[in-house]
């Protein structure tokens, strides 16, 4: 795939891409499309990872370094695709302004790192009026994914997709002889999609959190004996990445103490903003995410140390006494746990769908869980079964109707109840768990408590309400009693 240019006798190689921000994903990515034959140019803001990458793991490898912009720009085949691997926010329009300085129109500038969507969609515009392309990647899969192969969620100028499709469809993971990699849309689509997948990972991730922490108190579990459970789970329908690298996890021994390592990691646990970004995406656009925005708030108040030791002082948590069957609770916490994975991906694919409509992005639901079954933090068999259930009806309302999903959570929700009960009973906090099911209750109960809700905006604001026996909206002045009540249609 080498373009060989001879001027004056001089023999310069182009690249098929070139790369900006030789971080961890960058790198990684630069090294995977070189294993599938492609040559990049590479940049970066520090120079000298330039050189350590040329020297080290880049060594005799068909990568050519770029100390500056315009040399980058010229290093490269036509139409130009220089893709930016760079810390979201200011980093990036920097770079396009720089580069809007030496590409021409018809070259494609692809931001593959987590950028906000809003920002895709305005960039996207930007360097579309200049006659420029412009692709906002989610990509995802960490360090090991984006060397071996990663989940790519592409979206934008479509006019670009021919151009990287080949590059992108090499690189990313494949599973079943596909490629985890598909275009998703217009302008700000694929950063989105990549958005709410991190806030699904962010909702899994407490969730498998919350079996661990039942186990360990429940039943005096020890990291050994969690391990083997969680490497029994991933033989099973949890069978996933995150189960998969928990059960690692518990098995890793501290060198110095010899203790289990985890139970040395300090408990106040970071973000970066993708989880928060789809938490309030659900709130603008009107979508219920309870269980993603928990997986977010139990960040945020595990990081609060000062509030949590005044508080343990107030209020100190006693050891629970509980004489449990070993076996039978860790099968319910098992079910409890795949029930409410699946309220939490129904939360964001509801989101997804809804988000679909508001920005006209035409998404396939179908297709987006089939590019996360590989390469991406949250891949799992189960996401198959989410597939399967948009390709049957791609209207389906939510998740939860589809017949695979409505089957197992009237299987799993005794022992879902039994499991959450138990934890707020003992004190031991479960907020993924217990708003899944609140989540599912209140999506399956047929006449809500809301109506109060409704009566009371009406009793202090006139804000109107609806009856459930005649149409038309109503006001009652409800403060006058049975006496003088009056409700008019307004
Ligand atoms: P970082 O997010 O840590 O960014 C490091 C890169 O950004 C370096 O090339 C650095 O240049 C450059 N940079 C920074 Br920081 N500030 C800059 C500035 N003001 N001007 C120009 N360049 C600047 O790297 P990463 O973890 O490899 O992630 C890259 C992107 O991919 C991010 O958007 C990230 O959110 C996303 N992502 C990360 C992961 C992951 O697992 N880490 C997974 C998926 C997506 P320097 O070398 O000169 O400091």
């Amino acid at each position: 795939m080498q373009e060989i240019i001879k001027k004056q006798g001089v023999i310069t190689i182009k690249a098929d891409l070139g790369l900006i921000g030789l971080a961890v994903m960058g790198e990684n990515l630069v090294l995977n499309m070189e294993n599938h034959g492609f040559t990049v140019a590479v940049h970066n803001r520090t120079p000298e990872k330039i050189d350590q990458l040329l020297q080290g793991r880049g060594a005799g490898k068909n990568i050519i370094g770029a100390y500056t912009i315009e040399e980058l720009a010229s290093q490269l085949k036509t139409p130009r695709k220089v893709m930016l691997m760079v810390k979201a926010g200011e980093p990036v329009d920097l770079f396009i302004e720089r580069l809007l300085e030496v590409l021409e129109p018809g070259d494609i500038i692809i931001d593959g790192g987590n950028s906000l969507y809003s920002d895709t969609i305005r960039r996207t515009k930007l360097l579309e009026d200049r006659g420029l392309f412009y692709v906002g990647a989610g990509v995802s899969g960490g360090e090991e994914g984006a060397l071996t192969g990663p989940s790519i969620m592409p979206g934008g100028s479509k006019e670009a997709w021919p151009h990287i499709q080949t590059i992108f469809q090499a690189i990313a993971a494949q599973v079943d002889g596909e490629p985890c990699c598909e275009w998703i849309g217009s302008d700000g689509s694929g950063h989105y999609v990549k958005m709410v997948h991190n806030g699904i990972e962010y909702a899994d991730m407490q969730l498998i959190g919350e079996a661990y922490f039942l186990m360990k108190h429940l039943l005096g579990f020890n990291a050994e004996e969690m391990q083997e459970v969680f490497e029994e789970w991933n033989q099973g329908e949890l069978d996933s990445y995150l189960i998969e690298i928990t059960g690692h996890i518990l098995g890793k021994v501290d060198q110095d103490t010899g203790q289990p390592l985890l139970e040395l990691v300090g408990d106040g646990a970071g973000q970066k903003g993708t989880g928060k970004w789809t938490s309030q995406e659900a709130l603008d656009l009107g979508v219920a995410a309870p269980t993603i925005a928990e997986g977010v708030f139990a960040r945020i108040i595990s990081g609060a140390y000062d509030q949590r030791e005044l508080a343990a002082k107030a209020f100190p948590f006693k050891t629970p006494q509980v004489d449990l069957d070993p076996a039978e609770f860790v099968e319910a916490v098992r079910q409890a746990l795949f029930a409410s994975k699946i309220c939490a991906y129904s939360q964001g694919f509801d989101l997804l769908a809804q988000a679909s409509k508001e920005y006209d992005w035409n998404l396939n639901l179908g297709e987006i869980a089939k590019l996360w079954r590989g390469g991406c933090i949250i891949r799992a068999q189960f996401l198959q079964h989410i597939t399967d259930a948009y390709d049957q009806n791609p209207d389906l309302e939510n998740l939860l109707l589809a017949p695979y999903f409505q089957e197992t959570l009237k299987g799993n929700q005794e022992s879902w109840r039994k499991v959450v009960a138990l934890a707020v009973e003992q004190g031991l906090p479960v907020p993924g768990f217990a708003s899944a099911l609140a989540y599912f209750d209140s999506i399956r109960h047929p006449y809500l408590w809301t109506n109060l809700v409704q009566a009371q905006r009406d009793y202090f604001g006139a804000h109107t309400y609806s009856r459930r026996d005649r149409p038309g909206a109503f006001h009652t002045q409800w403060q006058l009693g049975d006496k003088v009540v009056t409700s008019d249609e307004v």
